[in-house]
């Protein structure tokens, strides 16, 4: 009764507009949907360091080296805030980084395909964090106040990341024949995996309906996705870049520009862990995490010996 009672009264709260907040009273699959949807957004941000971070030392000069540099370290950054989001449910970061590591966690599809030309990173910037931008900024709208509130400074950073790529993208697409082709190419290769990004259809979201009543998620997966390649195609017109799909047309009738079938079996494939890169993303995160362990154990001794030293 006491708990329907709650239920009740979070449900009114969820309809007025309030944010729930860490003390408040949440209902068990809100907090565990939350946490499931939080350390995987945070698992995103630091394993998309990855194939960005293959390019820092090949930067072709320094003003692109800098903001490359600032974007990685802003991911590194985002990722935090975000587990710390999560922690505000009563979750610790050493049991959010064991489920990454031990493949029980998932981290965006994006990031398991590989990095191999300077054009990628204009590309990731592009479209990756314009994808990002698309549905962060719904959930800059979400009900979980600490959630929220991290995606909104996130947000802000992801506009300039948006804009270094696009950068890039315009000036390769005005470049050489060489450079053109090289950014055309690399379109060809992220613009379908981009797509994937805003996860399956709605029939086939198994979490969607859940996170739309809880109103963590205000747009489903598909609306989010046709959002993006609305605001995208005038993009790539605009620097005469092409998308690699014939089905690609403008509907005048409903202002929206239609798409072709995504390939949802490679989606599978590479949430499964059998993408191009999966292996090697876990493996690097792997090291890092041990090459790490040293500051982790002096941080914990002296946490230990300052609390020895308080206590007498
Ligand atoms: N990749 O029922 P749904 C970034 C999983 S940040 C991998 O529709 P939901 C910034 C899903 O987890 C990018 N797995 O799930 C950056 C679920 O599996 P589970 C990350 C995916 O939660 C830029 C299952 O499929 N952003 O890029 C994917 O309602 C450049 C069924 O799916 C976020 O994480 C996928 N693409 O909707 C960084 C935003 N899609 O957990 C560095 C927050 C679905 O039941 C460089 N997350 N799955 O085993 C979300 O908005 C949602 O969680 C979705 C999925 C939309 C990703």
């Amino acid at each position: 009764m006491e708990d329907e009672k709650k239920l009740a009264e979070f449900q009114t709260r969820l309809k007025n507009g309030e944010s729930i907040e860490p003390k408040d009273w949440m209902p068990e699959r809100y907090r565990k949907q939350l946490v499931r949807m939080i350390s995987q957004h945070a698992h995103s941000e630091i394993v998309g360091m990855l194939p960005e971070g293959n390019w820092i030392t090949r930067a072709p000069n320094l003003r692109r080296k800098m903001a490359l540099l600032a974007k990685v370290q802003d991911e590194a950054g985002h990722g935090l805030y975000l587990y710390s989001a999560a922690e505000t449910l009563g979750v610790d970061r050493e049991s959010m980084i064991n489920d990454l590591l031990s493949g029980k966690a998932k981290y965006s599809s994006i990031f398991n395909y590989p990095t191999l030309t300077w054009a990628d990173i204009g590309v990731i910037g592009w479209l990756v964090d314009g994808a990002a931008i698309v549905n962060q900024t719904m959930l800059a709208k979400s009900s979980y106040g600490p959630y929220s509130r991290a995606n909104l400074r996130i947000c802000r950073e992801e506009n300039f990341h948006k804009k270094q790529g696009y950068e890039i993208v315009a000036t390769l697409a005005n470049g050489t024949d060489a450079q053109r082709k090289m950014i055309q190419e690399s379109v060809n290769r992220w613009w379908w995996p981009s797509l994937m990004m805003f996860g399956p259809t709605d029939k086939d979201s198994p979490n969607s309906a859940e996170l739309t009543k809880w109103k963590v998620k205000i747009h489903s997966n598909d609306d989010l996705r046709q959002r993006f390649v609305d605001l995208t195609v005038p993009q790539a017109k605009a620097v005469n870049i092409t998308f690699p799909d014939p089905d690609l047309k403008f509907n005048e009738e409903t202002g929206h520009w239609e798409f072709g079938e995504i390939d949802w079996n490679e989606f599978y494939r590479v949430i499964k862990g059998y993408g191009p890169m999966n292996r090697e993303r876990m493996n690097a995160r792997k090291k890092a995490h041990e090459d790490g362990r040293w500051v982790r154990e002096a941080a914990e001794a002296y946490a230990k010996k300052k609390k020895v030293l308080h206590e007498n």
